[in-house]
């Protein structure tokens, strides 16, 4: 207590102390220097974060973009849950993504409860992991699915990371479509080198679309793509097999894209959440296109 009444009758002298040499430093021409220092310029900027939020035990932000050459390649989760969380690599869907999705191989690691955990994600690519305790793998659309009940439903507890720099031998072109009957992206990543072409096909009886939300972060849907919404005709109305719609990507970066008929997007939480009637709700119609 004695302490406490003497501080800030101490902080008062030394702030009147400041203000004195400041105003005598101004009156005088040939002052050269006050006692005031100015605070030391960052040498080293922030570690991008992930957060865990309490409230929706979702990753947040979804997408993140790392580029080592500013940023290095360290990634930190933050558990802000009063409960332990995981973080897991999905399993590849499909060998087209084994140049450049999850290229470290297996990540499992618990957050404690208000804890942390850093990852270091030294190769290029496309790094997506989940929360097995908030989702879990789809069997069939190997996509990651909230599990039924979760805070986050129908979100599910992922995230994408993309550390930029170069991968080798990404190609022209790319192929990508939907299946008869299914509200479902073929593909949830593809990899393009910048200027080449992604072709969706559509193998149903309805119209989706490949829908642009726009620019939301450094390197994340840099450009507009196409017409911003981009319809692949089906069946019906591009008889007999449905029809294909393709695009251009001359910028590098992160191209993130939904079915404006199936899923909407979440401009709080930026990602897509899924219709309630579509096929397979709750995993959202979305695909990544990576340009570089
Ligand atoms: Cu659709």
């Amino acid at each position: 207590m004695h302490r406490n009444f003497y501080w800030p009758n101490w902080r008062v002298t030394a702030f009147a102390a400041v203000l004195l040499l400041l105003t005598a430093c101004d009156t005088g021409a040939g002052a050269t220097s006050t006692s005031v220092t100015p605070p030391p310029a960052p040498t080293t900027p922030p570690t991008p974060q992930i957060t865990i939020d309490a409230t929706t035990r979702l990753f947040i932000p979804f997408i993140t973009v790392v580029d080592p050459t500013t940023e290095g390649t360290t990634v930190t989760f933050v558990n802000n849950d009063t409960v332990p969380h995981d973080v897991r690599t999905v399993p590849l869907a499909d060998p087209t993504e084994a140049a450049f999705v999850n290229v470290s191989g297996r990540i499992a690691k618990t957050i404690p409860a208000g804890g942390n955990v850093t990852l270091s994600l030294t190769k290029p690519g496309i790094y997506d992991l989940y929360d097995d305790t908030q989702a879990t793998i789809d069997p069939h659309w190997k996509r990651v699915r909230a599990k039924a009940n979760t805070a986050g439903f129908p979100y599910a507890a992922e995230a994408v990371i993309w550390v930029k720099g170069t991968i080798a031998g990404l190609p022209k072109t790319t192929q990508n479509g939907v299946t008869a009957g299914n509200d479902d992206f073929m593909h949830d990543f593809v990899a393009l080198a910048a200027g080449g072409k992604a072709t969706w096909h559509d193998y149903d009886t309805d119209k989706h679309y490949v829908t642009d939300p726009g620019t939301f972060g450094p390197n994340i849907n840099p450009t507009k793509f196409g017409d911003g919404l981009n319809v692949i005709k089906g069946t019906v109305d591009a008889p007999p097999d449905g029809g294909n719609m393709t695009l251009t990507f001359t910028t590098p970066g992160l191209y993130y894209y939904f079915c404006t008929a199936h899923a909407d997007f979440d401009p709080y939480l930026q990602r897509d959440r899924a219709h309630p009637d579509s096929s397979i709700f709750p995993m959202p119609m979305e695909g990544f296109v990576l340009v570089q």
